[in-house]
């Protein structure tokens, strides 16, 4: 279940582990018997943290396709009026490419068909809204691992962040967006995003997703590309994903809680 796992980082990104620091590569420090020791303590710290995330009861439980449910529920926005997204969705999304940015050595542009040669991942998960409703449904796409791997993160690195197309809302009512037509000024558009930290960005459930219950993501549920997370409720399956950023800290973006509902008063971390 390691595959591919970055395990350095992994370590890294298992905040506050003291041997991570031993493990930043001091070739001095390893050619000493106390380094010796210390890099070996950090071998198994580095086995212990990786077991403890990916022991079978840190993966979110998985159903059989009998489980599937008939009408899963769309919520949230469900059919974004934004133009740059409704132009792209025009064309079948064959003019989308995700853009991967931020901390990273190689930027990324991934256009769907890209997205979609890379090795997928399929899984049967029950989506748990606060509302108070769940639907099973199943969803196809690519690790955010792999990607993540593919643009190299950088050390400084902490968080994944995920700009979605939808608007929400206008901010401050400026004057941008007005007419001359005498229609409503309206403020800077305020676009739905999340952000996970990056235990959950390499967890082996974590996708991109491209595909629900076997056809192409339906505009309803995020299409063309829609985060998985599987260990979290509802409002952190971001949808209609445009770009991927990789931050060291969450409090440039928006309100500065990591998240559209996070800004209005969820819980960043919403476990289930
Ligand atoms: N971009 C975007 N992502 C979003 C939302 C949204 O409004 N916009 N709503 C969230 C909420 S509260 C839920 S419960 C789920 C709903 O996903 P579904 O429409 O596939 O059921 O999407 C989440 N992701
Ligand atoms: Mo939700």
């Amino acid at each position: 279940m390691t595959r591919g796992l970055d395990r350095r980082r992994l370590l890294l990104s298992g905040a506050g582990l003291a041997t991570a620091a031993a493990l930043g590569g001091c070739d001095r420090l390893a050619g000493t018997a106390f380094g010796r020791r210390t890099l070996q303590l950090g071998e198994d710290a580095n086995l212990f943290v990786q077991r403890l995330l990916l022991t079978p009861a840190s993966l979110a439980r998985e159903f059989p396709a009998s489980a599937i449910s008939p009408d899963f529920r769309p919520n949230g926005t469900i059919a974004p009026q934004d133009t740059d997204y409704l132009s792209l969705a025009g064309q079948a999304f064959s003019g989308f490419a995700l853009t991967l940015d931020g901390l990273v050595e190689a930027p990324q542009r991934l256009s769907l068909d890209a997205l979609r040669a890379m090795p997928s991942r399929t899984q049967i998960t029950r989506h748990d809204c606060v509302e108070g409703w769940s639907s099973i449904g199943q969803w196809t796409g690519v690790p955010l691992a792999d990607l993540l791997k593919k643009a190299r993160m950088r050390p400084e690195a902490r968080y994944v962040v995920f700009h979605c197309f939808d608007t929400m809302e206008f901010a401050g009512g400026g004057l941008e967006g007005g007419d001359a037509a005498g229609e409503a000024p309206q403020g800077r558009p305020i676009r739905y995003y999340e952000s996970i930290d990056l235990v959950d960005a390499f967890h082996p459930q974590t996708i991109l997703a491209y595909a629900m219950n076997g056809q192409a993501l339906p505009v309803a549920h995020g299409a063309p590309l829609r985060l998985r997370v599987e260990r979290q409720l509802g409002y952190k399956q971001a949808k209609y994903i445009r770009r991927v950023e990789v931050v060291d800290g969450l409090g440039h973006l928006g309100e500065g809680k990591g998240g559209y509902w996070e800004d209005r008063g969820y819980e960043w971390y919403a476990g289930i």
